[in-house]
């Protein structure tokens, strides 16, 4: 499938896009304790996006085809939730993990990005998870650079998992990203360098591996939307959006709370 080459101007809502997401992370971070519930986090982030950035939340009311119609405003996945959990009354309790996945609308524009975070201490093993699936997005993200393939940023991801014994889940992917929520490419986290489309300056997608610390197989609840690992097992996600520039990469989703790329990587 093609992608879309943005023009400069795109390219500048864009950044100013990603860069609200990213704020919107940084304003719930304080939020994120035991005792609160997934519908607090939501309505706080709502009110954020609507009356002070005067962003639009994507996920509210999103219905692709086949889907019902998304009820809340972030996705919220707790523990081995993947992808898409929907915020409500369940109290996050002292070493869950969760990820918020946030997307606001900015002038027409999209930013999409996702970050894990610990509620009060870690087990050992999720914070390994959750550290590992970070370098495994931010590999997929330095393979980034015009004449790269696809294949390249799905082949860094799932090698590195899978070195650290993890899974990587296969039925949802990056995407493209612009006036369209979700566009071309697809942007697999798994595959073999050099296959699938060529990165050309002006490409803008998302990164966003979802890793199992069991198996890759997954499941819908019954609510249409949340999607759990079938064993059970922890599963951790990170996003940021990324436009491929002249020479490589920029991280479209930065904000003053965003953490540093992974030394070791
Ligand atoms: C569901 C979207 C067509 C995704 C995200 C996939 C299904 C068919 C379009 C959020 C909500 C990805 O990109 C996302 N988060 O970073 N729904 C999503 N779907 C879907
Ligand atoms: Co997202
Ligand atoms: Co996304």
């Amino acid at each position: 499938m093609k992608a879309t080459i943005k023009l400069p101007a795109d390219i500048e809502t864009m950044r100013v896009a990603g860069r609200l997401a990213s704020e919107v992370l940084d304003f719930i971070t304080p939020y994120v304790k035991p005792g609160v519930t997934t519908g607090e986090l939501d309505k706080l982030c709502h009110d954020y996006m609507v009356d002070v950035q005067h962003t639009t939340p994507a996920p509210l009311n999103y219905a692709p085809s086949g889907y019902k119609p998304y009820p809340k405003s972030i996705c919220t996945s707790v523990n081995h939730q993947v992808c898409h959990g929907i915020p409500g009354d369940r109290v996050l309790k002292n070493g869950d993990t969760v990820n918020l996945d946030i997307t606001v609308i900015h002038d027409g524009h999209h930013g999409d990005t996702s970050r894990m975070f610990f509620v009060g201490t870690p087990s050992v093993q999720a914070k390994r998870l959750v550290e590992i699936t970070y370098e495994c997005m931010w590999r997929g993200i330095r393979k980034v650079k015009p004449g790269a393939h696809l294949g390249d940023i799905g082949h860094a991801i799932q090698q590195h998992a899978e070195k650290s014994g993890f899974s990587v889940v296969r039925e949802f992917c990056g995407h493209g990203i612009g006036r369209n929520f979700h566009d071309d490419p697809q942007v697999l986290h798994y595959g073999s360098p050099g296959t699938l489309a060529k990165l050309v300056p002006g490409m803008l997608f998302t990164i966003e591996p979802m890793i199992n610390a069991g198996r890759r197989d997954i499941r819908e609840l019954g609510d249409g939307w949340t999607i759990v690992t079938r064993d059970h097992s922890l599963s951790a996600q990170w996003e940021h959006t990324i436009l491929v520039t002249d020479t490589g990469y920029e991280v479209m989703t930065l904000s003053a709370g965003t953490p540093p790329p992974p030394a070791e990587v």
